[in-house]
């Protein structure tokens, strides 16, 4: 008789919910998940039974599986189907050799177990240090590992860099989980709670070690009790609810000890009378010197784009008015050659998918919209016209503030933003009032929607309703959403594995970055959140060299 044990040593049983059990072995250095659980009927009743705790499981299921050894068994387990696990192998904590990808059947490994093992216990198990299992049985984070890139990789010390890390993570607010708690119904209810989400969270976050932490849907009621390790650990925030009934905001955290806040804004992207600008999403953006180096400045911003999936129209919009907010913090100077900015770090849940033609605008600087769907695909019924955004936001094609360039080109005005916030108490009527002697009446006219084309200065013109829209920034994703053996990754749920979160940057170098699942790897893990994760989002984070300016 074959022996069944030495292949089930080291093996984890996951009970995410009653009728979602996982057995993951660990073999040879590489991880398998069961597909199918022998002894399934057994195995549900031992774990009724049992106290909970994984020691308790693995125990259970050993024993159990030892004490059923017979032809039958092992006849039910050679059929037994084992995906890999996750792509990295475990010996050595330096070993990060992937592994082949395909799928193999308890037989095929046992085969393999005995053509490298001559002893009838399995070496690679027994050689592994005890706190080693421990890791692999944290299957999460075993997937979760801060990889070098590019010079990250051998990295020399200078003091004219500063070494920034920026973890950023959608949280997911407790009453939009329970508003949507039909999403979670397959889920083991107290891993939804959110007292024991909170510590997940808390401990992840905290772990990165980042210099800057940017959270989505973070409630407000829970931000004080939130904040309290962050506090300790030497953070300041920033809050911004978003608008009208929402409950949940963005938290911006920044290491006192590292930064001094320059200058912030939290942008709200609902304008009141403006159709496509009637959600309640928010930004929260950030110039931040380093305390060692004042002269040295970078602008952070987190924002939560509209969930709605079919309106990327909308977020089109919403991303115009944070670029035009960001183009306008981060401004340094008009050279012969152009406008000089401060480097930017964007991150955030923007709820849209890589190579949509929001991600494309960002990533590429231009974007013709009209004649295109709303969903910025090809043309439909409701085809998308030359102007989005009315000109009476004097938000131009090109991102910027028109009021801005009027003031920074001619000196004429006071070079204000024409956008409505709550919290500022600026209303429509409050600008409109006051600032209508700013331009001679003949350069934007507010009411035409059609395309309108405004010289500023010789050789510099605006536009108003082109069908296009460029920004003047070089952004570039820290993940290419696809990891080395091509599969795409993923960073949240909805109908299926897919990608919203990211994080851009210009002007800093990009040294690591916190790897991602792919979505062969999410569907191993199952449902989120789950004891191991705090939310229903991954978090993503990076590390980038921000070069010092010499004192002047
Ligand atoms: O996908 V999200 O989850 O980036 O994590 O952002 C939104 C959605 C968040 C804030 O609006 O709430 C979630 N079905 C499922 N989820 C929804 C829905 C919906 N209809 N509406 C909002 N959210």
């Amino acid at each position: 008789m074959i022996p069944v044990t030495p292949l089930l040593t080291a093996v984890t049983v996951t009970k995410t919910f009653r009728r979602n059990i996982h057995v993951i072995l660990f073999h040879c250095k590489k991880v398998y998940h069961m597909t199918t659980i022998p002894l399934k009927h057994l195995l549900i009743k031992n774990l009724n039974k049992e106290a909970s705790g994984v020691e308790a499981l693995f125990s259970t299921y050993v024993d159990l599986i030892e004490s059923n050894a017979s032809e039958s068994t092992h006849r039910e387990f050679e059929k037994s189907i084992m995906e890999p696990y996750l792509n990295t192998c475990y010996g050595s904590s330096s070993d990060h050799r992937s592994y082949d990808a395909s799928t193999v059947t308890f037989k095929d490994a046992l085969k393999n177990h005995e053509s490298t093992s001559s002893t009838p216990t399995n070496p690679d198990l027994n050689t592994m240090p005890t706190n080693d299992i421990c890791r692999v049985q944290q299957n999460y984070k075993a997937m979760r590992t801060w990889r070098k890139v590019g010079r990250g990789r051998n990295l020399p010390n200078s003091e004219k860099n500063c070494v920034i890390r920026l973890f950023s993570y959608n949280i997911l607010a407790q009453y939009l989980l329970e508003m949507h708690s039909y999403l979670y119904k397959h889920h083991n209810q107290r891993t939804l709670e959110w007292e024991t989400r909170k510590k997940l969270l808390i401990q992840e976050i905290l772990e990165a070690q980042a210099t800057v932490i940017c959270l989505q849907e973070m409630q407000e009621d829970h931000l004080n009790e939130f904040l309290k390790p962050f506090k300790e650990h030497k953070y300041n925030h920033l809050y911004k609810k978003r608008t009208n009934d929402k409950k949940d905001g963005l938290l911006l955290m920044y290491r006192s000890d590292v930064f001094d806040l320059v200058e912030y804004e939290n942008v709200e992207f609902f304008q009141s009378d403006v159709e496509i600008l009637n959600r309640d999403n928010v930004a929260i953006i950030v110039k931040l010197s380093l305390k060692d180096s004042p002269e040295t400045q970078i602008v952070i911003a987190t924002t939560h784009l509209l969930y709605n999936p079919k309106r990327d129209d909308i977020r089109l919009c919403q991303t115009q008015i944070l670029i035009a907010e960001l183009e306008r913090i981060a401004f340094i100077k008009n050279t012969s050659r152009g406008p000089t900015y401060h480097p930017i770090i964007l991150a955030g849940d923007f709820n849209l998918q890589p190579k949509s033609g929001v991600y494309k605008f960002i990533t590429e600087g231009s974007f013709l919209y009209m004649g295109k769907s709303r969903t910025l695909g090809p043309a439909d019924h409701r085809s998308l016209s030359n102007s989005l955004i009315p000109p009476h936001l004097y938000v131009t094609d090109s991102c910027q503030h028109f009021c801005i360039l009027l003031k920074r080109l001619r000196n004429r005005g006071e070079g204000k933003v024409m956008l409505e916030n709550s919290e500022k108490g600026l209303s429509k009527t409050s600008w409109d009032s006051c600032d209508k002697n700013q331009f001679r009446k003949d350069e934007v006219n507010v009411r035409n929607k059609n395309f309108q084309k405004i010289q500023i200065l010789d050789g510099h013109h605006v536009n108003f309703g082109s069908g296009s829209l460029t920004h003047p920034f070089k952004f570039r994703s820290v993940y290419s959403h696809i990891d080395r053996n091509g599969q795409n990754e993923a960073t949240t749920h909805q109908d299926g594995w897919v990608t919203v979160d990211y994080i851009f940057f210009s002007e800093v170098e990009l040294i690591e970055r916190y790897t991602l699942p792919t979505q062969k790897q999410c569907k191993a893990v199952s449902t989120i959140p789950n004891r191991e994760i705090g939310s229903d989002h991954f978090s993503t984070g990076a590390t980038f060299i921000l070069r010092k300016k010499l004192r002047q």
